[in-house]
C-alpha cells in the first residue's frame, strides 16, 4: 500500500514538473491543465479576455448639463430618456420649494422633510441629448386630496406601450421613511401630454411580515416576451439590522393600468438603490448599485427573474435613466445604451438642498466598441480621497486611536 501511494505521488510530482507555466497569450478556450481556482472562475464565470471582452462591462464619463440652478429646485430621478420624432424627452422628480429640506421631523405642509418631498413629475426635451430645456409646469402635477399622492409624486419611469406613454411614480400622502408608498400611473398619446391621472393603484406593497410591505419606489418599466414587467424596489415598514433594507422585485402585466402580478420568485435582485433595468438580447440586464453584496454590478436575466452578475463596475450612476429604445420594442433583440440621464446630490449624498442631472456615455451597447470605456485601473486625485464620505472623520479616527494599543500587536513577539 505504502508502495503504491509513493508510486502515485512520483507520477504527480513528474506530472506537475513537466506542466508549462501558463502561457502569455491568454488561450481563448479553457486550456486543458491544472488551473487555479480564480483562474477556473476567469473561463467558467468571466471570459479570458476580463472585462476588455465582455459587453456589459463600461466605465461611466460624465457631463454636467444646462439645467438653471437655483435655490431649493431639485431635479432628481430621471426616467428613460425617449426619442420621439427626432426629439429626446425625460421626466424626472421636480421640487420647487419655499426652503430646503427640513427633515421628517420639522415638514409642514410647505416645508419639505425630503430631497423629494413636495415634489410633482417635471419633463424635459433636447434636440441634441446635451442641451435641455424644461417645461415651464410639472408635467404631472400631485392630485388634490385626498388621491394618493397628494403630499408628493416622484421617482418616474416611463413606457411606451402600444403608441401610448406611461409614468409610472412613487405616491405618498405623507412622506417618509416608513408611509405607505404605491405606485401610480398618468398615461398621455403624446409625450407633451396632457396626462390623466389613473384612479387606481399600479403597484400596491406586498402583503404584511413580507420584504417590500410599505414602500414600492423606483419604479422602471420593461418590455420582455410580449408582457409588461415593472421592476422596482422594496422595503418593509419594519427596521433594524434583521430586516432586509433594499432589494428589488418585478410584476407583470399585459395591461399598462394593471392590475399587475408580482413575481413569485421576488426579490429577484438581492443588492441596488435605484433600479435600472433594459432590454438586452433576449433577455434583460439590471445595473445595480450602491447596496448589497452585489453592488456596482452589470447582471443578467434570461427570463427577468433569474439574474446573473455579468459585470463589476465603477463610479455608476446613481439612478440612472438611459436612452435605450429596445426597452420598449419587445423585439428581443435589445441592444443595450451609450448614454443616459442620472442625478448627483451636490453635497455628496444627503440632498440637503438641490440634486441635479448630469448625463452619462457608457458602452452597454451591442452597436458600438468604444475600447475608452472597457478600462480598468480608473485612479483619483487627492480631492477624491479626502472628500467627505471619503475621507475619515474626526469621531472615527478619535475611536480608532483608543482602540489602537488593543489592537496593534507588536510584529515581533
Ligand atoms: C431615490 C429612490 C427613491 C427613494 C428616494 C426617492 O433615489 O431610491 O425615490 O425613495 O431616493
Amino acid at each position: 500500500m505504502t508502495k503504491l501511494i509513493s508510486g502515485l505521488v512520483a507520477i504527480a510530482c513528474v506530472a506537475v514538473a513537466e506542466q508549462k507555466p501558463f502561457p502569455a497569450v491568454i488561450p481563448t478556450e479553457k486550456p486543458d491543465r491544472p488551473l487555479s481556482a480564480a483562474m477556473e472562475r476567469l473561463y467558467d464565470e468571466w471570459n479570458p479576455h476580463e472585462d476588455r471582452g465582455n459587453e456589459l462591462y463600461s466605465n461611466f464619463k460624465y457631463s454636467k448639463l444646462n439645467f438653471k440652478r437655483e435655490a431649493n429646485v431639485s431635479r432628481r430621478d430621471p426616467t428613460k430618456v425617449i426619442k420621439v420624432d427626432g426629439v429626446y424627452h425625460v421626466w424626472y422628480t421636480g421640487r420647487r420649494s419655499e426652503c430646503p429640506p427640513v427633515g421628517l421631523k420639522n415638514a409642514t405642509d410647505t416645508k419639505p422633510g425630503t430631497d423629494w418631498d413636495l415634489a410633482d413629475i417635471w419633463h424635459a426635451t433636447s434636440s441634441d441629448g446635451w442641451n435641455w430645456v424644461e417645461d415651464a409646469e410639472p408635467a404631472v402635477h400631485r392630485p388634490p386630496k385626498p388621491e394618493q399622492g397628494n403630499r408628493s409624486i416622484c421617482t418616474p419611469g416611463v413606457l411606451v406601450w402600444k403608441g401610448k406613454y406611461y409614468l409610472y411614480f412613487q405616491a405618498y400622502n405623507k412622506i417618509g421613511g416608513q408611509e405607505y408608498c404605491p405606485v401610480r400611473v398618468a398615461y398621455a398619446d403624446s409625450p407633451n401630454g396632457p396626462w390623466t391621472h389613473h384612479p387606481e393603484n399600479a403597484l400596491v406593497p406586498s402583503p404584511a411580515g413580507s420584504w417590500g410591505n410599505i414602500k414600492i419606489n423606483d419604479p422602471c418599466p420593461v418590455v420582455h416576451n410580449g408582457r409588461i414587467l415593472i421592476y422596482y424596489k422594496g422595503a418593509p415598514i419594519e427596521r433594524g439590522s434583521e430586516y432586509v433594507l433594499r432589494m428589488q422585485g418585478v410584476a407583470f402585466s399585459d395591461n399598462p393600468l394593471g392590475p399587475f402580478e408580482a413575481s413569485k420568485l421576488n426579490p429577484v435582485i438581492n443588492s441596488g438603490h435605484e433600479t435600472c433595468m433594459f432590454a438586452w438580447k433576449d433577455g434583460v440586464a439590471a445595473l445595480v448599485a450602491l447596496d448589497g453584496p452585489e453592488k456596482n454590478t452589470i447582471q443578467w436575466s434570461p427570463d427577468g427573474e433569474n439574474f446573473k452578475v455579468m459585470s463589476m463596475i465603477q463610479i455608476p450612476p446613481v439612478a440612472p435613466g438611459p436612452f435605450c429604445p429596445t426597452t420598449f420594442d419587445g423585439k428581443g433583440d435589445g441592444r443595450g445604451f451609450t448614454w443616459g440621464l442620472c442625478h448627483i446630490n451636490p453635497d455628496g449624498g444627503g440632498a440637503a438642498n438641490e440634486s441635479i442631472l448630469a448625463r452619462f456615455d457608457c458602452d452597454l451597447s451591442l452597436d458600438v466598441d468604444r475600447e475608452y470605456f472597457k478600462r480598468n485601473n480608473l485612479r483619483f486625485n487627492a480631492d477624491t480621497y479626502f472628500q467627505k464620505g471619503v475621507a475619515l472623520p474626526p469621531l472615527v479616527k478619535k475611536q480608532i486611536i483608543q482602540s489602537q494599543k488593543r489592537l496593534d500587536k507588536e510584529t515581533v513577539r
